[in-house]
């Protein structure tokens, strides 16, 4: 009988429950060697780093080739217009629904009242100067693309290599093996994203261990509510949003569609990094979607810089968490504000651990509530984070899927299979 090949889904999927399962038990060993040195800082570190690295050094190659490919591959420039004004505007669409769900949870379930706040270890808030949104505009394009690249810049990177795309297509013949080489680029570094994804089981393992094995659960007790609160917010935004807009827009199964991208949703939950993600989106997308590599290659990696649902969510939800903990009314058009400002905010958030609270501090500046309520958030972030990360870069492939479908490049029998 031939050996039933387990999924990679079902793989990361007991790697994710034995992590949670091996955290929580290492988190109640007494503190000591084995503790701390040998498997916290030993063995978890040593195999969830490895793991991330590994994605993160795929990122920045595999964003530029593949954009550079998907841009060359358009066709036509109008095609390229088209396809970027549809992806950014439902991007900033279902962003500012995922604010007005939040809005709505944050007024009914009331998070922060009759909170103890001599029960949380607050911790000093990182302040984000408000960016001006020309500031943010005028820094998409890089002086020096090389730096860009070396920095990690995803919106200065997108920028140069969209541009690049569309230099090569408009070259067209004379460029003809430059377009080849990129596309031999794009198939090498997809093909190291599948061998590194070998590893994602052990990756996931070692990063959630390490998660559950340090997380001071006795800060997460006062703070349940609006923990349950965000993570109730993202959960309707998934199945109803994004579950609605699958269904209406693409008549795909969303159900089917969560089992195929499970692989990238366990990446981003355990790494807390739409970033680390793209290379697994990218790989389910094209492999397991049906989606083509001309439009994923495009939608994703934007996504994943300019489209933070989940974070938009976390922060409608603690803008009503502080207002009600420090007694301020949020009156309609502080929470229109909010509305702008998150929806905005998250066109500058980098997909990194931790980004979408350090914006925070832009949102509640927007609307004069005390930043130093960040504070009271930021002990038990990660916990909030890995979850508003999984919903962060579902909404870049929900979003891949319709562009897809509209533009006639889903291949309907490879995303039903
Ligand atoms: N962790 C960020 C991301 O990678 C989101 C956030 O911090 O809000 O999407």
């Amino acid at each position: 009988m031939s050996k039933k090949k387990i999924s990679l889904t079902s793989k990361v999927l007991i790697g994710l429950l034995l992590g949670l399962i091996t955290g929580i038990i290492v988190f109640q060993l007494p503190n000591g060697v084995v503790k701390d040195k040998i498997l916290i800082d030993g063995v978890f570190q040593l195999v969830g780093q490895m793991f991330l690295r590994a994605i993160m050094m795929l990122v920045v190659p595999l964003v530029f080739v593949s954009l550079v490919n998907g841009a060359a591959s358009m066709g036509d420039v109008k095609k390229l217009g088209r396809v970027g004004v549809k992806t950014v505007g439902f991007y900033l669409t279902t962003t500012a629904l995922a604010v007005i769900i939040a809005l709505i949870l944050g007024f009914f379930l009331k998070p922060g009242v009759g909170l103890d706040m001599s029960a949380i270890e607050t911790v000093d808030p990182i302040i984000n100067e408000k960016v001006p949104l020309i500031q943010i505009l005028y820094e998409m394009v890089p002086r020096n693309p090389i730096a860009a690249m070396a920095e990690g810049n995803m919106l200065q990177i997108i920028v140069f290599a969209i541009l690049t795309g569309v230099g090569l297509s408009l070259l067209g013949k004379k460029a003809e093996l430059l377009i080849k080489l990129f596309d031999n680029l794009n198939d090498l570094i997809m093909k190291l994203v599948e061998i590194v994804m070998k590893f994602a089981p052990i990756g996931v393992f070692g990063l959630i261990a390490r998660t559950f094995a340090t997380v001071g659960y006795t800060g997460l007790l006062p703070l349940i509510k609006y923990i349950l609160t965000v993570y109730l917010g993202l959960i309707i935004h998934m199945f109803f949003i994004y579950g609605g807009l699958l269904k209406g827009l693409t008549n795909l199964s969303p159900m089917k569609f969560y089992k195929k991208f499970f692989p990238a949703m366990s990446v981003a939950f355990s790494t807390a990094s739409s970033n680390a993600t793209v290379p697994v989106s990218l790989e389910i997308a094209e492999k397991e979607l049906g989606i083509s590599k001309n439009i994923a290659s495009f939608t994703i990696p934007l996504g994943a810089t300019i489209n933070m649902d989940g974070t938009a969510i976390m922060q409608g939800i603690a803008v009503f968490f502080i207002a009600q903990v420090y007694g301020y009314e949020l009156t309609t058009g502080m929470m229109l504000t909010v509305i702008l400002t998150a929806t905005l905010a998250s066109i500058g958030t980098a997909g990194v651990p931790g980004a979408g609270t350090i914006m925070l501090s832009m949102v509640l500046q927007s609307i004069g509530l005390p930043l130093e309520g960040i504070g009271l958030i930021m002990g038990i972030d990660r916990l909030v984070d890995m979850g508003r990360t999984v919903t962060n870069i579902t909404g870049d492939a929900v979003c891949t899927a319709v562009i897809a479908k509209q533009e006639g490049e889903l291949n309907m029998e490879v995303a039903n299979s």
